[in-house]
């Protein structure tokens, strides 16, 4: 039975963050559309495995940086919340992303992307020159210290003051990066996609599809620097094969944009001021 708020679905059948409410929608937790296509065609076992649930924007890089470089590789889809061994096995925080690769087994997004790099198998997302790397690691942490809390400040923000607080915060740290982009691009650093353009794709997918719809957050200024970058990535082909229908995100992220208790530990770091896991 459904889980995703059908008034049918029954007690039991609810997930924490619905607060006992199944008209309330839940993250869903089978891939739909591209990314569903993508999950069948590597579900075959490989010694090469990745943990995740579709929904997760954490696990869509580690997702993309696969499809991006060709590697032989098996999907598994994991309900996060409910934490299964074989999750908590390679993860004790029980967060994934997370990866095997034969009897090893790692986890963190950017470390998991980093690992991938440092295989040296199919295309290469990190550049060659020393400068462009440390470029590429510094961009990288400004998305992940500054984007992407920013935007689950904004998307939690229940008063209107702070919406438009947290929007800005959102707008401001977006313009750092493109301030720091390469002027042609289309991408970070030009004609390719490269590391950086990974670290931010989820959260480009999940502005039109989440922050949209539930903040009102506006499409790109047409002709900006900020359009060219969200267009490139979004239409890069291992992008669109790992991200799912507009509905998947529009009911994962509703308890987000409710603020919900049992929501995720990305939730409670910030409602209550944490670091992020
Ligand atoms: N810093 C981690 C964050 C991963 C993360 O927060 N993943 C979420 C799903 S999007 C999760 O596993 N949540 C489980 C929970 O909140 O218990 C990374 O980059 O991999």
């Amino acid at each position: 039975m459904s889980t995703n708020g059908t008034a049918s679905a029954s007690k039991q059948d609810l997930d924490p963050n619905q607060g006992g409410d199944a008209n309330k929608k839940t993250y869903h937790k089978t891939a739909t559309g591209e990314a569903l296509k993508t999950a069948n065609a590597h579900s075959e076992e490989k010694d090469l495995k990745l943990y995740g649930s579709c929904f997760c924007p954490f696990v869509h890089r580690v997702w993309i940086s696969l499809e991006h470089r060709g590697l032989d590789y098996q999907y598994v889809e994991v309900d996060v919340y409910r934490k299964p061994k074989l999750l908590l096995d390679i993860n004790p925080r029980g967060l994934v992303p997370a990866l095997r690769h034969g009897d090893w087994g790692c986890y963190e997004s950017t470390v998991l992307m980093e690992y991938l790099e440092d295989l040296n198998q199919g295309s290469p997302l990190l550049p060659k020159d020393p400068k462009l790397r440390a470029s590429s690691r510094l961009w990288s942490d400004h998305i992940n210290r500054h984007i992407v809390p920013a935007f689950y400040r904004y998307l939690q923000a229940q008063e209107s003051g702070d919406q438009v607080k947290f929007a800005t915060e959102l707008r401001e740290q977006i313009s750092k990066l493109v301030d720091a982009a390469d002027g042609a691009g289309p991408f970070f650093f030009g004609p390719d996609m490269t590391f950086v353009d990974v670290q931010i794709a989820p959260w480009i997918v999940r502005m039109g599809r989440v922050l949209k719809p539930y903040r009102g957050w506006p499409d790109p200024e047409p002709g900006s620097r900020w359009e060219k970058l969200v267009r490139a990535i979004e239409n890069a082909d291992p992008v669109k094969k790992t991200t799912s229908g507009e509905e998947l995100y529009l009911d994962s992220y509703e308890r987000y944009a409710e603020n919900r208790p049992n929501t995720s530990q990305v939730r409670d770091a910030i409602s209550y001021g944490g670091t992020m896991p």
